[in-house]
């Protein structure tokens, strides 16, 4: 193993909170770098897990002004939410703070102070819109307008959602302003610029020289390709009433542009939860300090942050940021408007203290080199194959066997044959495998050989058959079974980052301290004699049932969203007052109805019009039962042509609403009224 620094500093992306969090948060961000902390403090490094909420910016306006609440109304709620749905599956911060705590105003205040005394910005005035009835300057996100590109009227200031395009809010044809609706005007507003562009010599040889080997390649190459399409300067401020104050003078009604404060929240969360220590942490050369984000935040932790932090003067640079991909849901990308999305919250309280089994599965199936896909099949079937038949299994057996034949007592180990010996070197390797992959941030590779040590345990007992052998030689059972043990208590260290709470029930039922790396190798953690606890199953079988249910609420949410996003139909060409009246619309009530034979979907009904009983033939088969129609009174088109269908003359139309998923509903009156009674 190479040799490492000390000191760490890990961060996780700091979450909007402006929703809860959800699969996609997990597997890309707070897992993996849960799993290399857990890992890093198991094998005795010193390091700082650093998170908390980004309370800042639009996307929390925005919330706000759709919920009819108020920003601070929306961070206090997700803060509480995000921060809970962490803790409930072992994300293990040493401190997940805020960006509206007042050490982060404080913070992130003399970060701009100091690099606008020393001239590190620029001031330029430029024009944007204003919305005269708001009396308010219109973030990108509050302007929307026609796409230049493909038509779409709804596209916003920054990007249109239809066609993908990324726009600037003057490129919008007539631009209305989300506030109030007004057409807004162009304004001359002065802002803070961070010159990226002076920085570019300097990021060429940090970044495209210096990490072209260490980086990933999705990080690299976006940062390269962005440098190499040359740098602008960048505005670190904005005309916004949300956020933390641009702290010097004239600058009334504008806040720190949201991507300049969060990213200081990393320093000001470590400075809160360690006053004393925090310096260690972000300022000096032997500590490493490594971004855990998703892919969409690569520019802003490769290139903006690292210029300001270099700017700035007195801190580190990140050493590493290991940006993951996306996670999909069942084909379709992750999407909080949309709710189409596993949210943390909700996973627990449908498979109450399973948190690892999910951990598992997003850790297995990580969108760690390409955009990846979660799916309830997968998930069902990576439990049931793989944590209970692979690993729970191993384990299961080792222990229950022991508590058999030996009354939970690990056994004396006798002479090692070969097949002992091998077994116990192989495993011997596993620990600096799996730890070596975790610090190449290849935490699917890392698990998969978890398993794969699961996996050798398992072997080992298909081959030494100690259910068979007790018949015959007590001692050579002992032996097999003291292995066994003994790689059961090496998972427990190298499960532990993954899946915290099964490698504590691991050790606990080995009645033994999880343990740290090291000893993983050792395969000695269990002396003969040890009493174990009693043998608990650590993974359960997830039934069909289970996960049906998942699959349909996800649906249900697919045919809200079609309801939701069908397009209502343009009106028709106007027709005269005489044209209307010459349509016989009646109130009538259905007396009979039946299917017709050997159709799907026809209806004969009976209506009584007031005036007669007459038969209408209706499409409605498959929507309405002839049970349920009998009674109704609904509304008919009296004087449509009479027509046959299917042999049967009918006479006039009912009238339904047609839904967008194609339900379709009666027209009923509101209250009961006589038969014939005209509809006008
Ligand atoms: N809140 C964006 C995001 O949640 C942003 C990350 C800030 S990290 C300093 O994707
Ligand atoms: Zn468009």
């Amino acid at each position: 193993m190479p040799v490492l620094p000390q000191r760490y500093t890990v961060t996780a992306a700091l979450p909007y909170a402006n929703g809860p969090v959800h699969i996609g948060h997990l597997a890309g961000v707070y897992l993996p770098a849960d799993i290399y902390t857990r890992y890093l403090r198991a094998v005795g490094r010193d390091v700082k897990f650093i998170c908390g909420s980004d309370e800042h910016g639009v996307p929390i306006t925005i919330r706000a002004q759709k919920e009819s609440v108020t920003p601070q109304q929306v961070v206090d709620k997700y803060h509480a939410l995000i921060r809970d749905s962490f803790r409930d599956f072992n994300v293990s911060f040493d401190v997940y703070s805020r960006t509206s705590s007042v050490t982060h105003a404080e913070v992130s205040s003399n970060f701009f102070r100091k690099l606008n005394a020393e001239g590190k910005f620029i001031e330029q005035t430029t024009q944007q819109y204003f919305d005269e009835q708001a009396q308010q300057f219109l973030a990108d996100r509050y302007i929307v307008g026609t796409c230049p590109n493909c038509g779409n009227e709804n596209a916003y200031g920054d990007q249109c959602e239809r066609c993908g395009t990324s726009l600037s809010p003057t490129e919008l044809i007539s631009p209305r302003s989300m506030l109030s609706g007004a057409h807004p005007v162009l304004r001359d507003t002065k802002h803070w610029f961070l010159p990226l562009d002076a920085y570019e010599p300097w990021l060429r040889e940090w970044i495209i020289e210096g990490h072209k080997s260490d980086w990933k390649t999705n990080v690299y190459g976006q940062c390269k390709s962005w440098i190499d399409q040359g740098l602008h300067p960048r505005a670190v401020t904005r005309d916004l009433d949300w956020g933390v104050p641009v702290p010097v003078p004239g600058a009334e009604g504008k806040v720190l542009y949201v991507w300049f404060d969060a990213p200081i929240g990393y320093i000001s969360a470590t400075k809160e939860a360690f006053p004393d220590e925090w310096e260690l942490y972000w300022k000096d050369a032997g500590t490493k300090l490594v971004h855990f984000i998703g892919k969409d935040n690569i520019v802003f932790h490769c290139i903006i942050f690292p210029v300001m932090l270099k700017a700035h003067g007195e801190y580190i640079l990140p050493d590493n940021v290991p940006a993951n991909e996306f996670l999909n849901l069942e084909g379709d990308k992750i999407s909080t408007s949309r709710n189409w999305a596993v949210w943390l919250h909700e996973y627990l309280q449908d498979f109450p203290g399973q948190g690892d089994v999910l951990r598992y599965v997003l850790c297995a199936n990580a969108p760690e080199t390409k955009d990846n896909d979660f799916t309830w099949k997968d998930f069902q079937a990576r439990n049931n194959n793989e944590l209970v038949a692979t690993l729970g299994n191993f384990v299961n057996r080792a222990a229950v066997l022991t508590h058999k034949f030996f009354e939970g007592r690990v056994p004396e180990r006798g002479e090692l044959l070969p097949i002992d010996a091998d077994t116990l070197a192989q495993a011997a390797e596993f620990p600096a495998k799996i730890g070596e992959l975790i610090e190449n941030y290849r935490f699917r590779d890392a698990l998969a050989e978890v398993l794969n040590l699961a996996r050798l345990g398992n072997k080992y007992l298909a081959e030494t058959q100690p259910w068979h052998l007790i018949k015959t030689d007590v001692p050579r059972t002992g032996t097999v079974l003291h292995v066994a043990l003994q790689l059961a208590a090496a998972l427990a260290p190298v499960l532990h980052p993954f899946l915290p709470d099964s490698a504590e029930k691991l050790a606990a039922m080995l009645s033994i301290p999880v343990g740290d790396w090291a000893s993983a190798a050792q395969l000695n953690a269990l002396p003969s004699g040890h009493r174990l606890q009693a043998a608990e199953l650590l993974f359960a079988k997830i039934e069909d049932a289970m996960v049906e249910v998942q699959v349909q609420k996800l649906m249900d949410t697919k045919k809200a969203n079609q309801l939701e996003n069908t397009p209502i139909a343009a009106s028709k060409e106007n027709i005269s007052f005489d044209e209307f009246t010459k349509l016989d619309l009646r109130v009538g009530t259905i007396v009979a109805a039946e299917k017709v034979a050997k159709t799907k979907k026809l209806l004969k009904l009976t209506v009584d019009t007031g005036l007669d009983q007459r038969t209408i033939v209706s499409g409605i088969a498959e929507h309405f039962s002839p049970e349920e129609l009998i009674g109704q009174q609904v509304q008919v088109l009296l004087n449509l042509a009479p027509r046959e269908l299917k042999g049967i003359q009918s006479e006039g139309m009912l009238l339904l609403a047609e839904n967008a998923d194609g339900s379709l509903a009666l027209m009923q009156p509101g209250k009961a009224v006589r038969n014939g009674s005209s509809v006008m």
